[in-house]
């Protein structure tokens, strides 16, 4: 459905009174489970359209909670979506936040106001489980060591995280401060620069390979899988792709378990679908689609076993669980997995045009579905434009969390549309890839850039153009259109606005 049909929508149940009125919501306090799948695309899921996968658990949100179908992701790769979600600020606005190496130092500095942090502050018990990819320590990481800062300096009480990404070394996990299961008399040894000596690479070795690499993640070998990095050492803490998923489940639930008194807040990030893709053999060939739609039948599994732990404990009523995504999909991102070759008639990226790295919407428009049976009575669609940046101040309001006055300088407190009681959101959102646009309605201005038109080894149009871009969202849902040249006032409007907000320090109120 267009963005017009769901304004008619959204304008006829205004008029009926079906939008509720805005109800006391300050100083709740329900459980907060944020499900942050990683490059899972707006199309990915059957309760956004996709046919050919059936995603029955993240479908049951849905069924009692709100579809958005504006909402984004901070940015179009990982490290500045999660940056932008945690701090709410814009990641464009600070150097150094794009996609980190696997060593890289911490980017939030501890001390800084961080959605955790406000939530601690309100009695919450916090809770980071799956993808980090915000670096650890101060630079120079000893993964032999206490590794600190990281998620507890800036607001988690518990962490059991993988530092990077899959395809990135170090591949082990790191609960709290220590490697897991660390042998110290095989301590790891971590470079992004060259490899060790005797070690097998992707490159040299690739016989030893079971899924090799269709660009890049040539370099150390870990579990027949090269990856992007070198390491060696820490055999007995090396993680095993398959079981990813599972481990992190049970971690997971049971920090749930553990704080089921509550209140508590779970930012549960899933490796999947980000490659490599190697899903347990239960999920192994099951979609037909190989094992990128394996993996998004894992991750389905995966948030049932979080939904059954809160049925399970009672927890269900008074739980606001958010399920979305940290960038767009890709279908090739580095690993021939088959993925392009069964893909068929299925659309990653729903009605959007483009994907994970590009300025076009699906680069950013992810799905995101809110479930709080307690305060949501019935299942909607709502048009409102929202952020994940925006979950800080929301959740801080909601909360009766206070914002000192430098935090979160790009998030608005949404609660009335993250409610369903608002179908307007954001008054302007600046989407982040290569490039920056912002959108203001119907209009989609893109700023010019130099880079690619398209990113050949994904096989993802960029949105990159030396001209200016405008589209109409409302008729143009596709951006197939550039109406720059019809309508230079709007060129002018929304490029002064994007110059204004990149200048000063901060959008919200
Ligand atoms: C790219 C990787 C890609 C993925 C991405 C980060 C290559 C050739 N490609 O550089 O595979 O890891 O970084 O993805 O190395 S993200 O979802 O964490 O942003
Ligand atoms: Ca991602």
């Amino acid at each position: 459905m267009h963005r017009r049909a769901f304004l008619e929508q959204a304008g006829a149940g205004l008029l009926a009174g079906l939008w509720p009125a805005l109800a006391q919501t300050q100083g709740e306090r329900p459980n907060i489970v944020l499900i942050y799948a990683d490059d899972l695309g707006y199309g990915d899921v059957s309760c956004y359209g996709a046919r050919r996968i059936k995603t029955p658990n993240i479908d049951r949100l849905a069924a009692s909670g709100i579809r958005f179908v504006h909402a984004h992701s901070p940015a179009a790769t990982c490290t500045p979506s999660r940056y932008a979600l945690l701090t709410g600020e814009y990641a464009w606005r600070r150097k150094g936040t794009g996609v980190l190496p696997g060593d890289a130092a911490l980017i939030i500095e501890p001390g800084r106001p961080t959605l955790p942090g406000v939530l601690k502050r309100q009695g919450y018990a916090t809770g980071v489980v799956g993808k980090w990819h915000l670096g650890l320590g101060s630079g120079n990481v000893n993964w032999n060591a206490e590794i600190k800062p990281g998620p507890l300096e800036i607001g988690f009480d518990y962490a059991f995280i993988m530092p990077a990404t899959g395809d990135r070394v170090p591949c082990v996990y790191v609960e709290n401060h220590r490697v897991v299961n660390l042998d110290p008399n095989d301590p790891i040894e971590v470079s992004y620069e060259k490899p060790f000596p005797g070690e097998p690479t992707g490159r040299t070795h690739p016989h030893l390979l079971r899924m090799h690499p269709s660009h890049g993640h040539d370099m150390a070998i870990v579990n027949g899988i090269s990856r992007i990095g070198y390491m060696r050492g820490g055999k007995k803490a090396l993680w095993k792709d398959e079981e990813m998923a599972d481990v992190f489940t049970e971690k997971a639930i049971q920090f749930i378990e553990k704080h089921r008194s509550g209140p508590f807040f779970l930012y549960f990030a899933t490796h999947d679908i980000h490659v490599p893709r190697v899903p347990h053999p239960r999920f192994a060939g099951k979609s037909g689609m190989g094992p990128r739609g394996d993996a998004i039948l894992q991750l389905d599994s995966c948030v049932g076993r979080i939904l059954e732990t809160l049925d399970k404990h009672g927890l269900t009523r008074n739980t606001l669980v958010i399920f979305t995504s940290d960038n767009g999909p890709v279908v090739d991102d580095g690993y021939k997995d088959e993925a392009v070759e069964k893909l068929g008639d299925h659309k990653p990226w729903g009605p959007w045009r483009g994907g994970k790295y590009s300025i076009f919407e699906a680069g950013t428009r992810v799905p995101f579905l809110v479930r709080w049976p307690a305060r949501i009575e019935r299942r909607m669609d709502s048009p409102a434009l929202i952020s994940q940046i925006d979950l800080f101040h929301t959740l801080a309001f909601l909360t009766g969390g206070k914002l000192e006055d430098e935090a979160a300088p790009d998030s608005f407190n949404l609660i009335s549309a993250l409610l369903g009681r608002d179908p307007q959101g954001r008054p302007h959102l600046v989407e982040q890839a290569g490039t920056l646009s912002v959108i203001v309605g119907r209009w989609k201005y893109v700023a010019p850039s130099k880079g690619p038109k398209i990113n050949k080894n994904v096989n993802i149009e960029l949105g990159n153009d030396p001209e200016p871009q405008l589209y109409d969202l409302e008729t143009d849902p596709g951006e197939r259109n550039n109406v720059a040249a019809q309508f230079p006032d709007k060129v002018a409007e929304l490029a002064a606005l994007l110059e204004q907000i990149r200048r000063s320090p901060r959008t919200r109120p």
